[in-house]
């Protein structure tokens, strides 16, 4: 039986000044289901950034009543001094974290390009989730849909990639939150694809595989992604979908 943590109830102030603290300070706890999914990118980020985290298996719907939404993610913050800060909704919790461990670029043009690329990112991720939450008659018509759109918006990220110098970034030169996305999505469209209803998984240019490959290459990634952790999660997650 896991418990669900309780966020400190003090004014505003103090925690926006808990939110701001040092995070290499921080305990931080993500509690979702087993699998990846809305959990996926902010477990990269926490692993990214090698922050003290512990992922914890949601027991639900026993939880559900004391989230903040009735739905998973949910991110516990513990800081130094003890405050302990709740957050809900992935995309929030992804720019939070993103924003606390430095990866919206280097000033506010970078942010905002940043920003520009997650936000087309994840309608990728989103499409190809409709495509693996279809049932398994519809599958094939999603994932026709999926690659016809996918195709035309990937021929712009090419176009962007190419003016950033296809270095393996979208954004000047280091890991930013939108390279962590891209390489969720390079994962998803290689690894968590239907191939049985008969429809290849969209091919992707090589600038957007670079990407990917230069988050796989960070050194605390890789240890993430060879982690128990991380294969329990994805063998779960292939179950889920029935792949
Ligand atoms: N907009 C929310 C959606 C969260 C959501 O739908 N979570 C699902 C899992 S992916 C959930 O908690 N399902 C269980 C339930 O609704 O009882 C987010 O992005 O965090």
């Amino acid at each position: 039986m896991t418990s669900y943590p309780s966020a400190t109830k003090v004014p505003s102030a103090v925690l926006a000044e808990a939110a701001t603290s040092n995070p290499a300070n921080s305990k931080f706890e993500l509690i979702y289901f087993g699998i990846q999914v809305r959990a996926e990118i902010p477990r990269l980020i926490l692993a990214h950034a090698g922050a003290n985290v512990k992922y914890t298996t949601a027991d639900w719907p026993a939880m559900k009543q004391k989230t903040r939404y009735g739905s998973l993610p949910a991110l516990f913050e513990t800081t130094s001094n003890g405050t302990v800060l709740e957050f809900a909704e992935s995309q929030a919790i992804e720019r939070y974290l993103a924003k606390k461990f430095n990866l919206l670029g280097a000033n506010a043009w970078e942010e905002h390009l940043v920003n520009e690329y997650v936000h087309g990112l994840d309608c990728e991720i989103t499409n190809h989730m409709k495509v693996m939450f279809a049932s398994v008659e519809d599958r094939q018509k999603e994932a026709e849909s999926f690659s016809r759109d996918f195709g035309k918006w990937i021929a712009f990220i090419e176009r962007h990639l190419a003016v950033n110098g296809n270095n393996g970034h979208f954004v000047g030169d280091k890991i930013s939150w939108a390279d962590l996305k891209a390489a969720v999505l390079v994962r998803r469209l290689t690894l968590v694809w239907p191939r049985a209803c008969g429809v290849e998984a969209p091919k992707l240019p090589d600038a957007l595989v670079k990407v990917a490959d230069t988050v796989k290459a960070d050194a605390k990634v890789k240890a993430w992604l060879a982690s128990e952790e991380h294969h329990k999660f994805d063998g779960n997650t292939k179950g889920f979908f029935k792949l």
